[in-house]
């Protein structure tokens, strides 16, 4: 019987990418994002190869996302990989500058609307074990940067969220992992630029980071490792990509 992923964020980058992994691989799909337009044109590009149920939603909405798991049709309802994908970053600013609003939409999308949606699946992950959740965190949980602040602060709250789960989970069936990119081009940058293609290209720009499908194609890998394997965190940058010296400050 072909097994089901649902994955949040399925309109672009990492999300998409790993539809179209999953896909190829014979995987029934559940994707999701706001964008349905975009749901409907990579269901389209899949027809034939694999069964794919389209939910437009935000992640950040409580009751739409109990009704998108409430109301799953039968043929999805054994999904047992959760990718938990949907998420971004607003504005680089420091944080005396920045924008509360953004501040508070990352905290809604990246630290609730992954909560949300990992409350609402729980007990369905957990009736169909094997199963895996993948949480998509970042190298900002575990390196500090100027501009980073609420951004990074929300994908250590994933990181440690996917820690926690594994404690309560261990011996269910169900693994989580938290997977920590570096550097990925995508249109991450443009929306956290604001629209800006000047920055996103200068920062892109000979830099040969990460594609989407270098993620999907690791998530892939997490979600079908042996079931006695758990890949607990997973770091991971472009090879062009390394740590700095820390910023001193001298005083006069
Ligand atoms: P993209 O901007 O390419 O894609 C983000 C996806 O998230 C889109 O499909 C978007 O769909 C969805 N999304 C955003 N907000 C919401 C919302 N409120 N409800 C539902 N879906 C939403 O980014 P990436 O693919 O690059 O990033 C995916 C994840 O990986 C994010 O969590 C990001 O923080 C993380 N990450 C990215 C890195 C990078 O360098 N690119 C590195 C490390 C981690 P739509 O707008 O249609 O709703
Ligand atoms: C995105 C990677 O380095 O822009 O999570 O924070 S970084």
């Amino acid at each position: 019987m072909s097994k089901t992923v649902l994955i949040t964020g399925a309109t672009a980058g990492f999300g998409k990418a790993s539809a179209i992994k999953f896909a190829n691989h014979g995987w029934n799909l559940i994707i999701t994002g706001r964008r349905a337009e975009r749901l409907e044109e990579l269901a389209q590009s899949l027809t034939g190869k694999i069964n794919v149920h389209i939910a437009e939603l935000d992640v950040r909405d409580e009751s739409a996302v109990k009704h998108m798991v409430d109301n799953l049709p039968d043929d999805f309802k054994t999904v047992s990989v959760l990718v938990n994908n949907a998420g971004l970053a607003l504005g680089t600013d420091p944080s005396y500058a920045a924008n509360l609003e953004d501040w508070k939409t990352m905290i809604d999308t990246n630290v609730t609307g992954l909560t949300l949606v990992t409350h609402a699946l729980l007990p369905i992950l957990m009736n169909n074990h094997p199963a895996t959740i993948v949480n998509l965190s970042s190298v900002a949980a575990n390196w500090a940067y100027p501009g980073s602040h609420v951004y990074g602060a929300s994908k250590a709250f994933v990181q440690q969220f996917s820690r926690n789960l594994r404690c309560d989970l261990v011996g269910k069936g169900v693994r989580v992992t938290s997977l920590e990119p570096g550097l990925c081009e995508s249109e991450f940058s443009l929306v956290r630029f604001g629209g800006d293609q000047e920055k996103y290209d200068a920062l892109y720009g000979g830099a040969n980071a990460l594609q989407p499908e270098d993620i999907a194609d690791i998530i892939y890998w997490v979600a079908t490792q042996p079931a006695h394997i758990n890949i607990n965190s997973l770091e991971v940058m472009p090879q062009t990509q390394a740590w700095d010296n820390f910023k001193i400050v001298r005083e006069s």
